[in-house]
């Protein structure tokens, strides 16, 4: 072919494309069974954990953290306000069928991206917005400085969490000896730490560090440095509904890609006056994108300005707990988040 006759054929493909594009995508009101449940009831019900920084109630019993913040993006890019959201904490073991249930929209509570949950129990993921690794938390006068010193201890697991899993896997692995303790409710969980019923606790170090506060005297205890698995943490949604799923991944991403342009809460609208065409794009100054998509012009702008770009969102909650970036740094401070482009 020559390349002429190639470009001819190509420019066709292209005119095709935008011609069936504007025929069916559809508009962010008319979307899978999800969104349809989603605006028919007036707010996104999301299933949550009870981890200072992550997710918890403040004194007025409004929920706070990292995760939370997520949840109001989605209801500002579904809504225009951040309010339009109903969080209910659920133990790691029944949420996930809450979620396939239709009790929840989406879960926001550190669950782990797997493979078993993707195939064989019907769940999709957002991009990943936490990376972490499972830890054991453990009483300091215990002298332990590794998991491999357990040998033969009692550990407490969560039921129904990726922990339960690797810890059995980890003393395959490693020919030594323990006795798991199971225990789905979470209070229950960290008593058994407490009350010396078992020697460790073992889950997300998200969640162990976090849940230090809550122990009566968190000096005494230590979260080991060491990293059993790669425990990416992730919304996670029912498989079957693309468009929702659309609404949650460029939500997330809409954090990233502020984070990297340096568009904050604070200076966004300093940003309105960009001469850059892929920010008037991405904060509505110029419609067009926000319109073939199906979403407000503003959404983004309003996410940025009301919850602020992955950075603050991070800092805002877990700094306060110590927490650096590490993985969770943008790729081009070394990190792994990365939003693929605006356009
Ligand atoms: N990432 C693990 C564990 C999930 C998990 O248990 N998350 C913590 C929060 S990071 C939790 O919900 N803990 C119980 C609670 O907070 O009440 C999984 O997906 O299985």
């Amino acid at each position: 072919m020559s390349a002429i006759s190639y470009f001819r054929r190509a420019a066709r493909g292209a005119a095709a494309a935008v011609a069936l594009a504007s025929v069916v995508l559809p508009s962010i009101a008319s979307a899978g069974p999800t969104l349809d449940r989603i605006k028919e009831r007036g707010a996104i019900k999301v299933g949550v954990g009870t981890t200072p920084g992550f997710f918890s109630p403040d004194s007025n019993g409004k929920w706070q953290g990292f995760f939370i913040d997520y949840g109001r993006a989605l209801s500002i890019a579904v809504f225009g306000t951040d309010d339009k959201v109903e969080f209910t904490n659920s133990s790691p073991q029944q949420r996930l069928p809450a979620l396939q249930a239709g009790e929840f929209d989406i879960l926001l509570s550190g669950v782990t991206v797997t493979v078993t949950r993707a195939f064989k129990l019907g769940f999709h993921f957002g991009p990943t917005i936490f990376y972490d690794g499972q830890g054991i938390l453990v009483r300091k006068d215990l002298g332990v400085e590794k998991a491999a010193d357990l040998d033969g201890a009692t550990i407490g697991v969560q039921s129904g969490t990726t922990g339960e899993l690797n810890i059995a896997d980890f003393f395959r692995k490693t020919g030594k000896t323990f006795t798991p303790v199971t225990i789905e409710d979470t209070s229950e969980f960290l008593a058994a730490l407490e009350s010396g019923r078992v020697d460790a606790i073992t889950q997300d170090s998200s969640d162990l560090v976090g849940k230090l506060q809550q122990l009566k005297d968190p000096s005494a205890y230590v979260v080991l440095p060491e990293r059993l698995s790669k425990e990416p943490l992730a919304p996670a949604i029912t498989a079957g509904d693309d468009r929702w799923l659309e609404i949650v991944n460029w939500t997330v991403y809409a954090t990233i890609q502020a984070e990297e342009w340096g568009i904050t809460s604070q200076n966004v609208d300093e940003f309105l006056k960009s001469e850059d065409p892929a920010i008037q794009r991405f904060l509505g100054v110029d419609p067009s994108l926000a319109t073939d998509i199906g979403f407000e012009p503003d959404w983004a702008y309003k996410i940025i300005k009301t919850v602020g770009n992955y950075g603050e969102i991070y800092e805002r909650n877990l700094k306060p707990l110590g927490w650096e970036r590490g993985y969770n740094a943008l790729w081009t401070d070394g990190g792994l988040l990365y939003s693929p482009p605006f356009r």
